[in-house]
């Protein structure tokens, strides 16, 4: 049995748990935090920061949720398309879940840390910078979407897309200025293994360390 080390509120843990769980692989989830200090430890030592989610089958560990899914893929081929099998096809795939992670994810993260780093006096500087990297990837996103065909299916891009989306727009609403977005995160929202993940995560909403809004 697959393990899946993470946390039901992380955005990262989300993508991880989405492709398993489209992809019908069977895994046992193991909870990351101060009640589960040996998981904790196991996650610590796994990777160059300790980040999660971690993914143990058998005797290798995986880190990085893209690299998790592409071992799901590899060895534990399901009915999800989570990569095309041609591999020009599937680097464009690959470069698309590049965009989500280090544009939208990154400068999500980014507020989120300078929240956690000062919570009673952020440093409104940083977090402009991030919310107009946030902005530009929106702009780019929608022109994107102009083009994106994906006949529903849920791929590298889906798991990717669907926490970043969800977390960005809690610090920067994706509004009316971009409405082949919203209504890809609405489309994403609505999928079954996010909407899994939207509901478990619900618990810890209070802790979102710039607040979070009364909405999902
Ligand atoms: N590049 C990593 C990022 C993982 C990441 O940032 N995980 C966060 C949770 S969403 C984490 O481990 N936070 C705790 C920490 O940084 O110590 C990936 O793609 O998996």
């Amino acid at each position: 049995m697959l393990e899946l080390y993470g946390h039901p509120f992380s955005s990262y843990t989300w993508k991880a748990v989405i492709a398993l769980r489209v992809n019908e692989t069977p895994f046992a989830f193991r909870m990351v935090g101060p009640e589960h200090p040996e998981n904790t430890a196991r996650v610590a030592a796994a990777s160059p920061l300790g980040k999660f989610p971690l993914l143990i089958d058998d005797e290798t560990h995986v880190f990085e949720a893209t690299s998790i899914i592409e071992h799901v893929w590899l060895h534990h081929r399901g009915p999800a398309p989570l990569l095309p099998d041609d591999p020009v096809e599937a680097a464009r795939v690959r470069m698309i879940d590049r965009v989500f992670d280090n544009y939208v994810m990154a400068p999500l993260q980014a507020v989120v840390g300078e929240y956690l780093r000062a919570p009673k006096a952020p440093d409104q500087v940083r977090i402009d910078e991030a919310l107009a990297q946030l902005d530009r990837a929106y702009r780019w996103l929608e022109d994107w979407l102009a083009g994106y065909r994906s006949d529903g299916a849920i791929s590298l891009i889906e798991c990717a897309a669907a926490p970043s989306l969800f977390y960005a727009d809690w610090v920067r609403p994706i509004g009316e200025a971009f409405p082949r977005l919203a209504a890809f995160r609405a489309h994403l929202l609505a999928l079954p293994a996010v909407a899994h993940c939207i509901d478990e995560a619900r618990p810890w909403r209070a802790f979102f360390p710039p607040g979070a809004p009364d909405r999902d």
